[in-house]
């Protein structure tokens, strides 16, 4: 069966609707999103943003918590219009109407959710095949995790049928199609194929775009290219991503011209501009749900769950267990300081959640295999009785409550091997509300090309200077932690989710 824990692009835990709702702050939504754009949106995506569970004989609504939808449903109930996603819920298919289609969110209907179904086989394949065991892995350059198989191809495609022909459905002349990630890359071009109309397609990619060198190795890479390229707009985080995309283009569509320096590449009647805009997180929310925690004096609860004493000083990670996040060179890092620091042993708390993610991977069960032991050794290694250096937990923690962690923790460590965005980074900075929590960020997150001038910047290999760098942070002045934190609030302000909507749809209303 699917995995529904996992998170952001692809993936989430399940929050009830009515908690969902009453996280949310109270913005007037259409003057945040969208401010002037008039044309109906589809949203394509491979989660949904709400599921419906038959739980005691009910028929109950759960929500995915993480980026993606997270972030874009509120801008969908703002604008109207449809989102096209794969319905996964084992009550989605009663949900819907003739046209598999379902008004949400349940309370106040403000949008159509169409959903698509894919057979078991095709979730194995499409989703857990070529998106996770081929794409994902060449796209973040570790070639060493990419599993082909010639089946997995042919299911991408047909997934991709489904979604292009769900989307021809419901599309007409003037809308805007709006595709999300690597799942879909074959999409843009089916629709185009399919409709006689002529909507703008856009597409976000929100992970990294490798190298020609990289993508060389990828099969059928010429096919996600040129599917690709039949988006009027295409959005990457960053722009050494949307850079190597342009090159990889020039490597390996002979009959696509590609201008480098307007982002600009034609291909067979198309002309694709492709922009670098990175995404956000929701900082009003962030902030409110803070200060209704410190209200509720719940920021502290997960430290006094786990007995960590009010004069312990709390670092966290928050991750997905994906073998891209870097957890176990942090865990490196952490025991070479604790090992070369021997005073901060007592002194400093790590707390890891890692919440699993796509285990029918191999690789994905590996590494959780692999962080619980690297775990297991540091806390048998430096623990005593009244103090474990590491809690690492797979529990998913309600957004309010995650929040609150990241206000209690005094640093964040986020140590990618490479990373598209990374929200979390930008969460932990929205959080710091009296500007007093340190950021260690690695270089190769894209998040670094915001914030990496004021966060403390590691390479997520070197494991001395990583382990010297959190000694620095456990250790740094409140003057130099305020100056900092107040440039990387301003920065997280600047960039945020609604600032990432508005600009994307902005550069949709002016294309030519
Ligand atoms: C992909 C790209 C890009 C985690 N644990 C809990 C929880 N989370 C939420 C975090 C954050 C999200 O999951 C993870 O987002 P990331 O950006 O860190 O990572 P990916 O899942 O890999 O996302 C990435 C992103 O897409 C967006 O474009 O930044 O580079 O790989 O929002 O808060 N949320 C809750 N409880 C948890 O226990 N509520």
């Amino acid at each position: 069966m699917p995995d529904s824990r996992v998170h952001a692009d692809t993936d989430g835990d399940r929050l009830e609707p009515q908690e969902r709702s009453q996280q949310r702050t109270e913005t007037p939504l259409d003057e945040v999103f969208g401010d002037g754009f008039d044309r109906q949106l589809i949203v394509v995506s491979n989660r949904q943003p709400y599921r419906h569970t038959v739980d005691d004989d009910e028929t109950a609504v759960d929500c995915p918590v993480g980026g993606l939808t997270a972030g874009l449903d509120p801008v969908m109930q703002a604008l109207g219009g449809t989102w096209v996603a794969w319905g996964d819920g084992d009550a989605d298919k009663q949900a819907v109407d003739d046209e598999d289609c379902v008004s949400v969110p349940p309370e106040q209907e403000a949008y159509t959710l169409r959903r698509i179904w894919l057979s078991e086989e095709q979730v194995d394949n499409y989703y857990y095949g070529f998106a996770n065991q081929v794409l994902w892995p060449t796209c973040h350059g570790m070639l060493t995790n990419v599993r082909y198989e010639h089946r997995f191809w042919q299911h991408y495609r047909g997934a991709n049928e489904a979604f292009a022909a769900a989307v021809a459905d419901q599309v007409s002349d003037d809308d805007v199609v709006w595709f999300h990630d690597y799942h879909l890359a074959l999409a843009p071009k089916l629709v185009s194929r399919t409709v006689s109309t002529s909507p703008t397609l856009a597409h976000f990619w929100h992970i990294p775009w490798p190298s020609p060198e990289t993508f060389r190795s990828c099969p059928h890479g010429r096919s996600i290219l040129t599917g690709l390229l039949h988006n009027d707009l295409l959005g990457f985080h960053v722009s050494r991503d949307r850079r190597n995309f342009l090159d990889c283009v020039d490597a390996t569509v002979p009959a696509a011209t590609v201008d480098h320096e307007r982002g600009e590449v034609r291909y067979r009647g198309t002309t694709t501009t492709v922009e670098a805009i990175p995404m956000g997180v929701p900082v009003d929310e962030i902030e409110s749900l803070v200060r209704e925690q410190r209200r509720a004096g719940a920021t502290t609860s997960f430290r006094e769950a786990h007995d960590v004493p009010p004069d312990v000083t709390l670092a966290v990670g928050v991750d997905r267990l994906d073998y891209t996040k870097g957890i176990p060179e942090r865990l490196d890092a952490l025991e070479r300081f604790w090992e070369q620091r021997p005073e901060w042993r007592g002194d400093l708390t790590f707390v890891q959640k890692g919440s699993e993610s796509r285990s029918q991977i191999p690789a994905y069960r590996d590494l959780q295999r692999r962080v619980e032991s690297r775990v297991e050794t540091i806390n048998e290694r430096f623990g005593t009785a009244d103090w474990q250096p590491i809690i690492f937990t797979t529990d998913e923690l309600p957004r309010a409550d995650l929040y609150g962690l990241y206000d209690d923790a005094d640093v964040a460590l986020v140590s990618p091997l490479c990373d598209g965005l990374n929200l979390v980074a930008m969460e932990y900075v929205a959080a710091q509300l009296d500007d007093d929590g340190v950021l260690v960020l690695s270089d190769r997150a894209g998040a670094h090309d915001l914030l990496g001038q004021h966060a403390l910047s590691i390479d997520p290999t070197a494991t001395d200077d990583f382990a010297s760098t959190i000694g620095r942070a456990v250790s740094m002045h409140p003057t130099e932690r305020a100056v900092r934190m107040h440039e990387l609030r301003q920065q997280v302000a600047e960039h945020d989710l609604s600032a990432w909507v508005n600009e994307f749809l902005l550069a949709i209303d002016e294309l030519a």
